[in-house]
C-alpha cells in the first residue's frame, strides 16, 4: 500500500512502543515461529475479537510458511460475514492434517471452544497448546498461557505479538489489520469501554494507519441492524417499566416477540445496553423469556449497585457494571424474586455480595 493524500505510510507510522512489545512472551513467539502445522481456535458463540484472532493468527504465520487451519465450532454469525478472509474459518479441524501446535485463543477456559472439544479429544490431548487470551477468569489450560488481562481484546495481543514477529500489517489484502481492529472496536465498543487504553488505541492506531477501515468497522459491528432487530427493540422498549423514581427500570423479552419480528435471541443484543441509557436507572434488568427458564442481564450505572451482587444471589456472575445470571422459573416468577432483590439492593439492604468471579454477561 502507498501512502495517500492523509494516509501515513505505515512503514513509518510505528505508535506501538519498545515496552509494548516486550510485553509478548518470546516463549510464545518462538513455539510458533517452530510450528509446521497449526489448528487456530477460537470459542463458540463467536464475536469478532475471537472470530478475527483465529483470522489473524493464520494469515500472521502463513508469512513464515506455516500451514493454519482457522476453526470455530459455531458457523460464522451473518453479521460478521462482512470481514475479509472469514470464509476460511471452519467449523472443524481438517481430519487429515497433522496438527504439531493449537492455539486457543479468546478462550477462558478449554471447554469454550465448544463441541470441537469432545469431537477431537484425542488431538487436544495429544497436541501442544498455546493459550492465548484476556480474561481475569483463563484457568491457564495451554502449555504455554499468555493472558494479558490488561489487554481490552485478544486482538489487541495479538497486535503485539504480529509486530514483534516482524510481519507487516498491511499483508493478505488488508485482512490482517481488518481482523485485528474489529477484535478491538468489538471488545473495546468502538473504544468506549473502560478497558480501552493508551496501548490499545497505540495498536488501534497502527492498524487504521496499515489501511484497517475503521469507521467502517464501527458501523458494521455497532450501527447496523436488520429492520426485524429494530421492531424486536421497540416491542421490548415500549413494554419497559420502572420504580423508585425511575432508579429501577426493566423489561420482558418474550419469545412471542422473536417469532413476531422474526428474530432470534441473539439479537436481543445491545437492547439492554440502550435501556441502561436511562437518565434515572441505578440498576436496568432485561428478563428473557426462554424455555424452562428465564435469563436476566443486568447493567448497573457507574458508582452505583454492583451487579454481580445481585446476580450472585441467583447463581450468576459476570462484572460490576454488566452482568447475567439464568434463573430456573417461569418469567413472572424470576421477575418477581429478581426486582424484589434489586429494590432492596438499591435500598442499600444487600451488603454482602456472594460474588462469581466470571460469568455470562449477555
Ligand atoms: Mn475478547
Amino acid at each position: 500500500m502507498s501512502a495517500r493524500g492523509g494516509v501515513p505510510d505505515p512503514a513509518t507510522a510505528a505508535s506501538l512502543t519498545p515496552g509494548d512489545l516486550a510485553a509478548v512472551p518470546a516463549a510464545v513467539v518462538s513455539r510458533l515461529r517452530g510450528a509446521h502445522r497449526v489448528l487456530a481456535i477460537c470459542h463458540e458463540h463467536p464475536e469478532a475479537d475471537a472470530l478475527g484472532a483465529v483470522l489473524a493468527i493464520a494469515v500472521a504465520l502463513e508469512q513464515f510458511g506455516i500451514r493454519v487451519t482457522p476453526v470455530c465450532a459455531d458457523p460464522v454469525p451473518a453479521m460478521y460475514a462482512f470481514l475479509p478472509g472469514i470464509e476460511r474459518i471452519r467449523t472443524a479441524p481438517d481430519p487429515a492434517d497433522d496438527y504439531d501446535l493449537l492455539v486457543v485463543l479468546d478462550c477462558g477456559e478449554l471447554e469454550r471452544v465448544g463441541p470441537v472439544l469432545p469431537a477431537f479429544a484425542d488431538l487436544f490431548a495429544r497436541v501442544p497448546m498455546v493459550n492465548i487470551d484476556h480474561h481475569v477468569s483463563n484457568t491457564g489450560f495451554g502449555e504455554i498461557d499468555w493472558i494479558d488481562t490488561e489487554a481490552a481484546a485478544t486482538c489487541e495481543m495479538l497486535t503485539l505479538l504480529v509486530r514483534s514477529m516482524g510481519v507487516p500489517l498491511t499483508v493478505a489484502d488488508g485482512v490482517l489489520a481488518a481482523s485485528l481492529l474489529a477484535g478491538i472496536v468489538m471488545d473495546t465498543a468502538t473504544f468506549q469501554h473502560p478497558n480501552a487504553t493508551p496501548r490499545t488505541l497505540r495498536a488501534a492506531a497502527e492498524l487504521v494507519a496499515a489501511g484497517a477501515p475503521l469507521s467502517d468497522l464501527a458501523r458494521l459491528l455497532y450501527r447496523t441492524k436488520p429492520e426485524g432487530q429494530l421492531r424486536l427493540f421497540g416491542r421490548v422498549l415500549a413494554r419497559m417499566e420502572s420504580d423508585l423514581d425511575g432508579q429501577l427500570l426493566w423489561s420482558d423479552l418474550l419469545e412471542s416477540d422473536l417469532a413476531a419480528t422474526g428474530t432470534i435471541g441473539a439479537q436481543s443484543e445491545g437492547l439492554i445496553d440502550l435501556m441502561s441509557q436511562s437518565e434515572t436507572a441505578q440498576i436496568a434488568l432485561l428478563f428473557k423469556e426462554e424455555p424452562g427458564r428465564t435469563r436476566v442481564s443486568v447493567r448497573t450505572r457507574d458508582g452505583g449497585p454492583d451487579a454481580t451482587t445481585l446476580v450472585g444471589i441467583f447463581g450468576g456472575g459476570g462484572h460490576a457494571r454488566a452482568a447475567g445470571a439464568t434463573v430456573c422459573a417461569g418469567l413472572e416468577a424470576a421477575r418477581r424474586d429478581v426486582l424484589e432483590a434489586a429494590r432492596r439492593l438499591i435500598r442499600g439492604e444487600i451488603i454482602a455480595a456472594e460474588i462469581t468471579p466470571d460469568g455470562d454477561t449477555a
